[in-house]
């Protein structure tokens, strides 16, 4: 069965990884700049100064997305672009830049469906303590204040946060996002305030965005065991736990997950967090926004208690960044949501894959076959969970363009559009043509190798 006729098909991207202009017309510098700046940070040791340049070539990039036939767009809001400093002095340049695209999109019969906060932190407030200074709600509610003033008559759809999950443990536990610290603690003090945060920009963006639709995207993981014997069953429900509950359950409940609650707190890991404040995220919601690329299989690792190592199955497949291809855990994860926490409605805010593309487009489209096959599957898995009565309403392709890949900087490809960064010329790939003629047909069967372009 077809998806139906109103299902939403978009593409996203965000503000770091694709628009450049990193320090012109009034922008404040931000994590991202100054990580990716120190050197051994990035895979390529690139950065996000040019990037994909869309700062400039936005109208190419809507018109695109128009040529692909995407009915919305997701993008970022670049904290640090509309207040330099994080709070007080409004860089009115900075937020021009929105309104002409969002005017664009506008114009062109797409959708604009904004992110408050997808990574790029202004380099002041991390000079405050970032995410882990408990000011930071208040904050983000002054920078959700300035943005849903100009932007909410025209933009509909909000999400407060992307994946906060990434926020706050690549960030402030793991090390390898900015800011790059490295300390367990401080990564759960960052996750308990991206959840405050939350809970501060719900009831502004309500009120300056009349009848918009207001959510939070979440990167949601299955992780399963690599057997039944009982410490790899524990570190696979661990690790979900933290991974998926530990934010499902505040923004859906208004609490942390109880077990994981009683473990962390009594290896000190809550030191300094009054967990129950998290009462404050429960508060309803138009959308739970799914990012959704792989899962994890987890054996105990008896030489590291408490942890885990990978242990896939031997015929596992892999995308290019090392992430397993496996469209059934979109569909488990789909259910799980829908049984454990009944969003109203659920929108898949990131879907994609990572192949290797050549750097240069020579031809007319850049024949991108794996990508073409990910999206085949994982579609399918989407279209299971809408009959199996998911309230799924629309799908977002991870991304519209190759960009700025974090830590991998920009050897790691996601674009369903080619981008040369040399002479930033946009080429379509096939994957694109697939995803114009799903979104033209629903049918994500449909055969697309003598389709040409529009
Ligand atoms: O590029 C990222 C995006 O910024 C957040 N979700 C995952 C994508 C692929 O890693």
């Amino acid at each position: 069965m077809p998806f139906p006729q109103d299902f939403v098909w978009g593409t996203a991207t965000s503000s770091y990884q694709i628009e450049g202009m990193f320090a012109g017309d009034g922008r404040g510098e931000c994590i991202w700049t100054r990580f990716s700046h120190t050197p051994g940070k990035i895979a390529d040791g690139s950065n996000g100064d040019v990037a994909c340049d869309h700062y400039h070539r936005f109208p190419e990039d809507v018109a695109l997305m128009k040529a692909l036939h995407m009915d919305a767009y997701r993008f970022s809001i670049s904290w640090a672009r509309v207040l330099p400093q994080g709070t007080g002095t409004i860089n009115q340049i900075g937020l021009d830049f929105y309104d002409r695209l969002v005017d664009e999109l506008l114009r062109n019969g797409i959708t604009p469906s904004g992110t408050l906060y997808h990574w790029d932190l202004p380099q002041a407030l991390e000079d405050r303590g970032g995410w882990t200074n408990p000011d930071i709600p208040s904050w983000f509610a002054e920078y959700t204040d300035v943005v849903a003033r100009r932007l909410g008559d025209r933009v509909k759809f909000w999400s407060t946060l992307n994946e906060p999950w990434c926020t706050a443990f690549l960030g402030y536990w793991l090390g390898v996002h900015a800011p790059g610290q490295r300390d367990q603690k401080l990564g759960f003090r960052a996750a308990h305030q991206t959840l405050l945060a939350h809970a501060a920009a719900v009831p502004i963006l309500r009120q300056h965005s009349h009848d918009a639709k207001v959510g939070i995207t979440l990167n949601l993981v299955p992780h399963d065991p690599a057997s039944d014997k009982p410490e790899d069953v524990r570190v696979a429900r661990m690790a979900d736990v933290i991974s998926n509950d530990w934010f499902l359950d505040p923004v859906f409940r208004g609490e942390y997950p109880a077990e994981a609650l009683a473990e962390l707190t009594a290896l000190g890991l809550m030191e300094g967090i009054d967990a129950s404040e998290v009462k404050a995220a429960k508060l309803p919601l138009d959308f739970l926004g799914v990012n959704y690329y792989m899962r994890w299989v987890h054996e105990y690792d008896p030489s590291a208690p408490g942890q885990s190592r990978n242990r896939f199955p031997d015929d596992a497949e892999f995308t290019d960044i090392g992430w397993e291809v496996y469209e059934r855990g979109l569909l488990d994860t789909l259910l799980k949501v829908h049984r454990d926490y009944s969003p109203a409605e659920i929108y898949i805010n990131e879907c994609g894959a990572a192949y290797s593309d050549p750097d240069q487009a020579d031809g007319e489209i850049v024949e991108d076959p794996k990508r073409v096959a990910f999206l085949r599957r994982y579609l399918g898995a989407a279209e299971s969970a809408l009959h199996q009565g998911v309230p799924l309403k629309g799908w977002f392709t991870w991304s519209l363009l190759d960009n700025f890949e974090w830590a991998e900087g920009y050897s790691k490809r996601f674009g369903i559009v080619h981008v040369d960064f040399a002479t930033q010329k946009r080429t379509l790939k096939r994957s694109g043509i697939y995803m114009r003629e799903v979104a033209k047909t629903g049918d994500v069967q449909v055969n697309v190798d003598n389709v040409s372009l529009p």
